[in-house]
């Protein structure tokens, strides 16, 4: 008996070892994308991710199918590609290699994988892409438009103003619609309305690009859309970047305005019979600028009169008789590709907190944030009444807008009433970067409902999260991610909210990389490094914004670096070498052109900002006036240069260019000699005139000799305690690689004071001002409007690398990109007693979460399937270091490497950890 129970018991064992070990496949993506529409990449990047509750479970094998319909998926017959079994622990951007796939040919896929520990999983579920419009011919639509001004329009004024276009198109299907899909672009802007409904979620789409080379389309499934009979497609477009936002005599900066607003639609439509129609822009179209839209301009704000709505205009019956022809316009550019990366949307919304009637019939609302969008106006009221709203960041000290730092942006959106029930409106053409909004004209008293934020950037999943037992770390923490957030405009943009919002390259290099763990931001920046080869002249110079809407062909170095430094994160950071292909050649273009034009006994004598937005002085300087706070020019650009032929040589060999990484070595060498014998202060161990700066980048790149490295830090750790008195001691260049360099010297905890600091200048400072993002300038309270936004990213620097990387220990190892192989080796410093981190990786969810007591150190770590990590747990020696209650020696998944500098380092397979330290 008692022998039955104990088989019975072990039979019960058995079965549920069996039941729990589960291998599941997830995240199919296809051009790192769920489910995309119209995709032009010929051969695209398949990826998925698996899921274990079993630890050190590595994929050993995969197999694809492909097929043009889900019925035959499920059936498994694979009639586009069935990849086989085959051997590989790839399960990121692998690529597509079955038939030949045309012009909008839908694909529906599925993966099985066999893995370590002896499985073969199920097939996942069913994923699917579509092909877009591949080849220039498939495109029957021609670009319409109207190349002149209307009525209202102020086209040649500084400040531009165009009503928006509306379009139209009646059109008749004779049977019953099996598929339908629109293929569309309008610049800048447009919405697409079939039969009185707008498509798809997307707002201010397409993306914008640097349009006299290249114009971007969407696609959209727009069956349910449709109807046998009747059907009107129209359209509505806005100036968006195309149409620019300033005229002449600005001010500012030389500006590209492309003309007028134009579009290109092609409905493709299946009948259920096999036959299939097409609806096509062309001559037969009517437009109007008479509509509710008179005026729309991202910097000015956006005009809605809705007594001159036109109920209908969108659906079938309407009368367009006062409507005007269209005419056939030229297409902006050679190129119309897909769109690869996702357009923006309407992400989040926010509530308002307060308001206050300032004067008689102001009202200021308080949003609580400062972000970046528009806002839902609800009102009721006679027809007529005018409703303006103004947007700000701050307030004056009388509680009114305060507007000086928006420049001349006018920032201000009216809506003119119909006044036939309560209405409900939202522009669609602007955006603003505000936390307070002045309502005036409201009839009556608005109350708190009034009004409702609508948070808006570019669609994408939020993959970080970062907590630590330190509150100013996450109250800063909690402003990076609505500063970044607020400034992705289909690009990444320096600000939202005055007369600038533009691509500057400088206040991305490093910062993409803190980004990319909060936000999975990859197919934005492909794009933006697409948008910066686009940029590039015929003779290489790179320009410091892009697109190049502001014309700044500077022949900077630091800035345009970002070209190359983005590539390289988007290597290290999501496995994807795509990038570094594409652009190799244009790279080294600029690389020569920079060498040929300014290289001078191999030091780099060009540089445009210097080490832009050092702390200064005195607390309304915009920028320090103090040569010891200076970095020399030549200094930055010699510093940059070489870092990038180190990056080209890297680049090279990925490219499978082995004499190119000759001459990028080669070359490396001459310039590190170079920048020594100039600018290395052999006696005292510092370079140039020993600021912060000079003397990080000279260790961050790897330019000091090993013999001076010692000195030479000391010289960054002294300056930063003494002459800055513990705070900030760089610029935005600097802060690239100030935190990093702190910390892997050995004095992480400076970095940490650096962080924690709330008096002037540091990040907390901003925090404790009421700061609800991170300003343009440390002293963004008190210097001049001139320059001076309240929601700017650059000045981040490496701050939330070290978040993520340091203090949360999740780092990609980069000789495994894309998180193959983890880093995880946690700074613990200061009074910090818990940090709880997390990243989602192409792999799948990385979580560090650690504690400290007086004794101890918990260390709670997830390793993702297909993945292992490095891990570091501080500690004296290994000896008394356990593991889910047992010695982790003991542990046979796990490797012990080394000790290292008070941490014991250990290689560790996928699965959960519970690790705890005693000593
Ligand atoms: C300012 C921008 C940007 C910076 C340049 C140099 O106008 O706001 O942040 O990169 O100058």
């Amino acid at each position: 008996m008692i022998r039955q129970i104990v088989l019975l018991f072990l039979f019960i064992a058995v079965a549920c070892t069996a039941q729990t070990g589960h291998t599941a496949l997830t995240r199919l993506r296809c051009e790192y994308r769920e489910n995309p529409l119209g995709i032009d990449a010929a051969t695209p990047r398949l990826s998925w991710e698996i899921t274990s509750n079993e630890r050190n479970v590595m994929q050993q094998a995969y197999q694809i199918m492909v097929a043009s319909s889900l019925a035959d998926l499920e059936a498994d017959k694979a009639d586009l590609w069935n990849s086989g079994k085959i051997s590989s622990d790839q399960s990121l951007g692998v690529a597509y290699a079955g038939k030949p796939l045309g012009t909008g040919d839908a694909c529906f896929w599925k993966v099985k994988v066999w893995t370590s520990d002896g499985k073969e999983s199920a097939w996942s579920e069913p994923a699917s892409w579509t092909m877009g419009l591949l080849q220039p011919s498939d495109w029957q639509a021609v670009w319409i438009g109207l190349d002149s001004a209307f009525a209202t329009d102020r086209p040649t004024d500084t400040f531009t103003r165009l009503a928006a276009r509306y379009l139209r198109k009646d059109f008749r299907l004779p049977k019953k619609v099996k598929k339908a899909t629109a293929y569309i672009s309008g610049v800048g802007l447009y919405e697409l309305y079939i039969n009185g409904n707008k498509t798809g979620k997307d707002v201010l789409a397409p993306g914008p690009t640097e349009y006299n080379k290249r114009t971007f389309y969407n696609t959209y499934n727009v069956t349910s859309q449709l109807q046998q009979g009747d059907n009107t497609i129209g359209a509505i477009l806005g100036n968006g970047r195309y149409f620019s936002m300033r005229g002449n005599g600005s001010g500012l900066p030389p500006i590209t305005n492309f003309g007028y607003p134009k579009m290109i639609c092609q409905l493709d439509v299946q009948y259920e019979d096999g036959s299939a129609d097409r609806i096509v822009t062309d001559n037969s179209w009517k437009v109007t600028a008479s509509g509710p839209v008179g005026a729309n301009n991202e910097y000015d704000g956006e005009e809605y009169d809705a007594t001159k709505e036109m109920p209908g205009w969108s659906k079938p019956g309407f009368n367009a008789a006062s409507w005007l022809p269209v005419q056939l316009v030229s297409k902006p550019g050679d190129l119309l590709v897909a769109q690869m990366n996702n357009n923006i949307r309407v992400m989040d919304t926010v509530k308002a907190l307060q308001v206050k009637e300032i004067k008689p019939g102001v009202f200021i609302y308080d949003m609580g944030q400062n972000f970046v969008g528009w806002v839902r106006l609800k009102v009721k009221g006679p027809g007529g009444t005018q409703v303006a709203l103004r947007f700000a960041e701050r307030l004056n000290d009388d509680g009114s807008l305060y507007m000086a730092n928006l420049r001349s942006a006018k920032v201000t959106d009216k809506y003119t009433l119909n006044g036939k029930s309560t209405e409900e409106w939202e522009p669609r053409f602007t955006y603003h970067g505000f936390r307070y909004v002045e309502v005036t004209g409201y009839p009556g008293k608005p109350d708190l409902s009034a009004i409702e934020g609508r948070v808006v950037y570019d669609e994408m999943a939020t993959t970080g999260h970062f907590e630590t037992s330190n509150e100013v770390i996450n109250q800063v923490y909690k402003n990076a991610y609505w500063g970044i957030r607020g400034n992705y405009r289909g690009m990444p943009t320096d600000c939202p909210q005055r007369d600038e919002r533009m691509g500057w390259l400088g206040d991305r290099a490093v910062g993409a990389r803190g980004e990319s763990f909060i936000f999975d931001n990859h197919l934005l920046y492909a794009k933006w490094l697409q948008d910066i080869e686009d940029a590039q002249t015929a003779e290489g110079s790179v320009p410091d914004v892009a697109p190049s809407y502001w014309r700044m062909y500077s022949d900077n170095m630091t800035w345009p670096a970002a070209y190359l430094i983005i590539a390289n994160l988007l290597y290290e950071q999501y496995g994807d070498d795509q990038p570094i292909r594409k652009h190799y050649a244009s790279m080294k273009k600029w690389m020569a052109y920079m060498k040929d034009k300014y290289m001078k006994e191999h030091i780099l004598t060009k540089d445009t900002y210097g080490d832009w937005c050092m702390p200064p002085e005195s607390p309304e300087l915009i920028h320090s006036k103090d040569p010891a706070r200076k970095t020399a020019g030549d200094f930055l650009g010699t510093a940059f240069y070489y870092h990038l032929l180190t990056l080209m040589e890297r680049f090279a060999t990925i490219t499978g260019n082995p004499a190119d990484v000759a001459s990028f070595k080669a070359l490396g060498e001459e310039v590190k000699t170079a920048f020594n014998k100039k600018f290395l202060n052999q006696e005292e161990g510092y370079y140039a005139n020993n600021t912060p700066t000079a003397n990080i980048f000279s260790l961050a790149y790897q330019l000091a000799p090993v013999d001076k490295q010692k000195q030479v830090f000391r010289h960054i750790a002294d300056k930063t305690l003494k002459d800055y008195k513990g705070h900030i001691s760089t610029g935005l260049v600097g802060a690239e690689w100030l935190m990093r360099t702190l910390t892997n010297n050995g004095r992480g905890d400076i970095a940490y004071q650096l962080a924690t600091n709330t008096s002037y200048p540091s990040w907390g400072y901003m925090a404790k001002e009421g700061a609800t993002t991170i300003w343009e300038l440390w002293n963004g309270n008190t210097a001049d409007p001139a320059m001076n936004s309240g929601n700017h990213v650059m000045l981040l620097g490496d701050l939330v690398v070290w978040y993520y990387q340091d203090l949360g220990a999740i780092q990609p190892d980069p000789a495994a990109p894309g998180f193959k192989k983890i880093i995880m080796k946690p700074l613990v410093v200061g009074d910090l007693k818990k940090v709880d981190a997390s990243y989602h990786s192409g792999y799948g969810m990385i979580r560090s979460n650690w504690e400290k007591t007086d004794k101890s150190f918990k260390w709670r770590i997830s390793v993702p399937v297909n993945t292992h990590a490095t891990v570091y747990v501080p500690a004296k020696d290994a000896k008394n270091i356990k593991e889910g209650g047992k010695p982790l020696a003991d542990n046979k998944d796990v490797k012990f490497l080394r000790m290292e500098d008070g941490y014991a380092v250990y290689e560790i397979p996928s699965g959960d950890y519970e690790i705890l330290s005693d000593n």
